[in-house]
């Protein structure tokens, strides 16, 4: 017999045990585009205890739109490794060292690899504030996303992490919050958030690895977040950089809080 009831229950207690247990975790990622996947991928991998929130509905942020809803994107060679080879999408090469794939087989397969590496994805929930203790970022304060939409007055819940990732894409959001209410103490030119520039595919892949680090301590930045913080420019629908920009997070943070 289908009971309601019991369907109902089934999900309250399923959802709430796992809730309830990451409550407590290694790292905490804002945003579910191809950066924060990528990088909560290589760390579940490496045995953390990782969450990732997602604002949306659904996961993947600007990756299954492609270029201009063509549902293709690029990759150069230096990002086949990971995406073809250790996540398995397939890639066709293209011309002068670029490839192509098909943007919604590259998430769904991202998503899929993260979460059977034991990656918890929190859908509907926004990271709207962060916890600081002694000048460190040491969690993150979360409420559902309609609440925000509707702008109801709900107070929020938080979340305990040894690191906090922002992986937020164009908005930069987690690090607006940390220069909003503590000031210029971020580590760039100006300690706030510099703002992304316009498109430029070369310079901005170019400099996404050294725009990819820890950004005030306990927080990280990647993918095209770090562009925005450190005031890089744009890049188009190539996401070689948002792949090697999330595992180059992953890996420091695996140096980081292993210390
Ligand atoms: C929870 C949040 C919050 C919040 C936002 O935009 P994304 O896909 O980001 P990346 O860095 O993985 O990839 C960037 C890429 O998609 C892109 O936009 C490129 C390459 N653009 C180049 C160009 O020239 O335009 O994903 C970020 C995710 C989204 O799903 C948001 O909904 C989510 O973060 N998000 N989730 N709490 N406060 N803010």
């Amino acid at each position: 017999m289908l009971d309601e009831v019991v369907i109902s229950r089934a999900i309250t207690e399923s959802f709430m045990k796992v809730f309830m247990d990451y409550m407590d975790v290694d790292v905490a990622i804002a945003g579910a585009g191809p950066a924060g996947l990528v990088c909560a991928y290589y760390l579940a991998r490496a045995g953390k205890k990782v969450a990732v929130y997602e604002r949306h509905l659904k996961v993947g942020g600007g990756m299954p739109g492609g270029g201009m809803m063509f549902n293709r994107i690029v990759i150069q060679d230096e990002a086949r490794p990971i995406l073809q080879g250790e996540i398995g999408v397939d890639i066709e090469s293209y011309k002068d060292g670029m490839y192509i794939a098909d943007s919604v087989e590259a998430i769904a397969t991202i998503t899929s690899k993260a979460i059977k590496a034991g990656v918890k994805i929190f859908n509907l929930m926004s990271v709207e504030d962060v916890m600081i203790r002694e000048n460190k970022v040491s969690g993150v304060v979360l409420n559902w996303s309609s609440v925000g939409w509707s702008k109801l007055h709900v107070d929020p819940l938080c979340v305990r992490a040894k690191a906090v990732v922002d992986a937020t894409g164009h908005d930069t959001e987690v690090c607006k919050i940390v220069e909003r209410k503590s000031g210029p103490v971020l580590n760039t030119k100006t300690g706030g958030v510099l703002g992304e520039k316009s498109m430029w595919a070369e310079v901005g892949e170019g400099v996404i690895m050294d725009n990819t680090k820890e950004v005030y301590p306990g927080l990280y930045v990647c993918g095209m977040a770090s562009n925005g913080v450190y005031g890089s420019p744009r890049m188009g629908a190539i996401f070689g950089g948002m792949i090697l920009s999330g595992k180059k997070a992953a890996t420091l943070i695996l140096q980081n809080i292993s210390r």
